[in-house]
């Protein structure tokens, strides 16, 4: 029986389903998580999403996003969801450390004795989930989530505007609004589809990229007034530090979106944004590339992080000072390389 059959079959006998996504999660994470809840709640199931942390301002907005667990909020109602759900799904991350401090243990005590599944597109899932469908090089799991519900005859079942609408998000935020590598034709045709199943396109675009806070755009503003430019490496790089991010207010999702500013400079085939978030015991950093530069390898190499090759998120338990110079030391190993020369 092939992975699709066999994830089909653990959600069909499923009463109580538990969905979970990775820290921080994007419109990806919880488009695929939405629609996924959405179809399985229609089919008679008791679905739980749970998410570690905060929901991003700019996507409260998406339909059934009040059914959403948030376990920083409510750690005894998340650890009470994972003691009654009879199957854990993972959407769009490849092992627990991907749910953060909280709920990794959560995961972890579950994966002794239930039952689990994940779609993911993240290279190398955790071999410890047997039925793990990975595909690496599709655009996101809401494509994923998509092609499941279509082969699975689920989407045409139960489907409707809302399911759309959430799977469109999830797709459209992974792809950089369709423009990365990894968007293809069928891509394109599940989003046709999903628009003549009644996502609403365009108000889903201003929802996302339309809905800036003023103190979301300067602190924009201020990333890009002090972008680092490597003209030789054809690379940049920005710092948001503790006190610029709580000089402008800093709410989950403030950040989503600024890395690519980095990367719309001509001639420039690398971008790194560095963040001292408030509150977190490291600094995160986010990596974007055009072409064949591969930031997932690099992530992995200098940053313990990973992702994709044109996308990928690192940390550093250093300071900002140490972390801006490591992180030039690195570009500069990779200099000719990332010029492409
Ligand atoms: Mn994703």
């Amino acid at each position: 029986m092939d992975i699709i059959s066999q994830i089909d079959r653990k959600l069909t006998q499923a009463r109580r389903p538990l969905i979970v996504i990775h820290m921080h999660p994007d419109g990806d994470a919880l488009g695929s998580a939405l629609a996924l809840a959405r179809i399985l709640r229609k089919e008679g199931k008791d679905v739980q999403i749970v998410s570690p942390d905060a929901i991003p301002d700019f996507l409260q907005w998406m339909p059934d996003m009040d059914t959403v667990l948030q376990a920083d909020r409510h750690p005894d109602q998340a650890r009470q969801a994972f003691r009654q759900a009879d199957l854990i799904v993972m959407l769009d991350h490849n092992k627990p450390s991907r749910t953060g401090d909280l709920l990794e243990p959560m995961v972890e005590e579950a994966l002794k004795d239930k039952d689990f599944v994940m779609i993911d597109h993240h290279l190398e899932p955790d071999p410890r989930i047997p039925l793990a469908w990975s595909l690496p090089g599709m655009s996101s799991t809401a494509e994923m989530v998509y092609d499941f519900l279509k082969q699975t005859g689920r989407l045409q079942r139960h489907g409707d505007p809302q399911t759309a609408t959430q799977l469109y998000t999830g797709i459209m935020t992974d792809t950089g609004s369709f423009r990365f590598g990894t968007t293809t034709g069928d891509t394109h045709r599940a989003i046709a589809d999903l628009i003549d199943m009644g996502a609403d396109n365009e108000n889903i675009h201003v929802r996302v990229f339309d809905t800036f806070s003023y103190d979301k755009l300067q602190l924009l503003a201020h990333a890009l007034q002090n972008m680092k430019y490597l003209p030789d490496c054809g690379a940049t790089y920005m710092v948001l530090d503790k006190p610029t991010l709580e000089k402008f207010n800093h709410r989950p999702g403030y950040t989503e979106g600024i890395v690519n500013y980095g990367l719309s400079l001509d001639g420039v085939n690398f971008t790194a944004l560095i963040k001292e978030l408030p509150g977190l015991d490291r600094i995160r950093l986010s990596f974007r590339s055009k072409g064949d530069f591969d930031v997932n390898r690099f992530a992995r190499r200098y940053f313990e992080g990973g992702g994709h090759k044109n996308a990928a998120g690192g940390q550093s338990f250093d300071d900002i000072p140490t972390t801006v110079r490591r992180l030039e030391e690195a570009i500069r190993q990779h200099c000719r390389e990332i010029a492409g020369k």
